[in-house]
């Protein structure tokens, strides 16, 4: 049983990575989807069923979880592994980013952010030493710095300063968390499409020698090339010894091309929230199950998947569960896309492994091109 948090890189293949990230709760293998359970839970999914999917880590977020049930109420309950019964890592979210897309009311200021609550009207204060403090309560094996994050388009001098200030947010989270061997906490560069600014963001976070380090502000409305090309740009700058997670990216595409660059961690709630709205991810594209030309068809989402939800249901009753607005057609279609989703990571592992990561990404977007006929 291992006392340290560690990264190693076991094979590249071009820019492409596959690594390991190991901690007291166990490995993570590398490049790596975690699925989104925001308020301690993989909305429509027992952890067990995420567990059997390949999943080796799963996310949390404070700011949903400091507001229900309390962050101090999960620590007098045992702890967010224990509540949840998800034995695994777990890495955990800040809270800047959902007090931006989710809080009514935000002032921010140098010490931090006071926002209203979106559940009922409460107010609330986060600053880095608080955030550090909840995912502490929380028992979080991967957390997060406080940071500010500007959606795109923005001028350059509001990207500046929200990055400069996410950089002595840095120090501060950095700070706060202190000396846990068995933990990490990352730095998140900031920057916006800007990228001189990404390059400051990146060697100075680089400097604080912090034991990974994140990719905040992108995926936020700017189109998929110009994330492309900021990645192209920042992620050389950034150590190749520690892991790189790029926050709350993406499609299934979106997660091909940035493992490509070098990218080694992902979460992003679309598998989840996208079988929730009665869409499928498959090795044929995008299913919309709503569709009526699917009121008959007796084929399964993916007759050759492992998954039950995929090989087993007809997509004539998955668009039937949909159309009814039943719960089963939620929990069918968040299976299977994050079943394609792991199925996915674990291709694009083994390719790199076996350097033939370029032929893979070819077959699966050739997959994808075809679509479902
Ligand atoms: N910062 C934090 N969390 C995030 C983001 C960010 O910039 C994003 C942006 N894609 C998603 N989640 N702390």
């Amino acid at each position: 049983m291992t006392t340290h948090f560690t990264f190693k890189l076991l094979a590249s293949d071009g820019k492409a990575r596959r690594g390991e990230i190991t901690m007291p709760r166990g490995t993570v293998r590398t490049p790596a989807f975690m699925p989104v359970g925001t308020a301690g839970t993989v909305k429509a999914m027992y952890l067990d069923q995420v567990r059997d999917l390949g999943a080796d880590i799963i996310l949390g977020n404070v700011y949903h979880l400091m507001l229900r049930p309390g962050a101090e109420r999960v620590a007098r309950l045992g702890g967010l592994h224990e509540f949840a019964r998800w034995p695994h890592p777990i890495l955990t979210d800040s809270g800047g980013f959902q007090v931006m897309s989710l809080a009514a009311l935000r002032k921010l200021d140098e010490t931090g952010v006071t926002f209203k609550s979106h559940i009922d009207g409460s107010q609330h204060r986060l600053t880095p030493e608080r955030s550090i403090e909840i995912q502490d309560r929380l028992d979080s094996d991967i957390q997060m710095q406080l940071d500010e994050c500007i959606r795109l388009p923005a001028e350059r001098a509001e990207i500046e300063r929200a990055m400069e200030l996410s950089l002595r947010w840095a120090e501060r989270s950095a700070r706060a968390f202190g000396d846990q061997p068995g933990k990490a906490m990352f730095g998140i560069v900031q920057g916006g499409d800007v990228i001189d600014l990404r390059i400051r963001s990146a060697e100075r976070l680089s400097a604080m020698d912090l034991k990974g380090y994140s990719i905040g502000g992108l995926a936020v409305g700017e189109p998929q090339h110009v994330m492309l090309k900021t990645l192209d740009e920042t992620l050389p700058v950034m150590p190749s010894h520690k892991p790189r997670y790029l926050m709350g990216v993406g499609t299934p595409d979106d997660l091909l091309q940035s493992v490509a660059r070098g990218v080694d961690m992902f979460d992003c709630v679309m598998p989840t929230r996208a079988g929730r709205h009665g869409l499928a991810y498959s090795r044929f594209g995008k299913i919309n199950l709503r569709n009526a030309r699917h009121a008959e068809d007796p084929r399964p989402l993916d007759e050759a998947s492992a998954c039950p939800a995929s090989r087993d249901y007809s997509r004539a009753y998955l668009h039937h569960l949909t159309r009814a607005d039943e719960a089963l057609g939620g929990m069918l279609l968040t299976w299977n896309n994050l079943a394609y989703y792991q199925w996915l990571m674990a291709g694009m592992r083994d390719a790199i492994e076996a350097g033939r990561f370029a032929d893979f990404k070819a077959e699966t977007e050739a997959g994808w091109a075809r679509g479902d006929i």
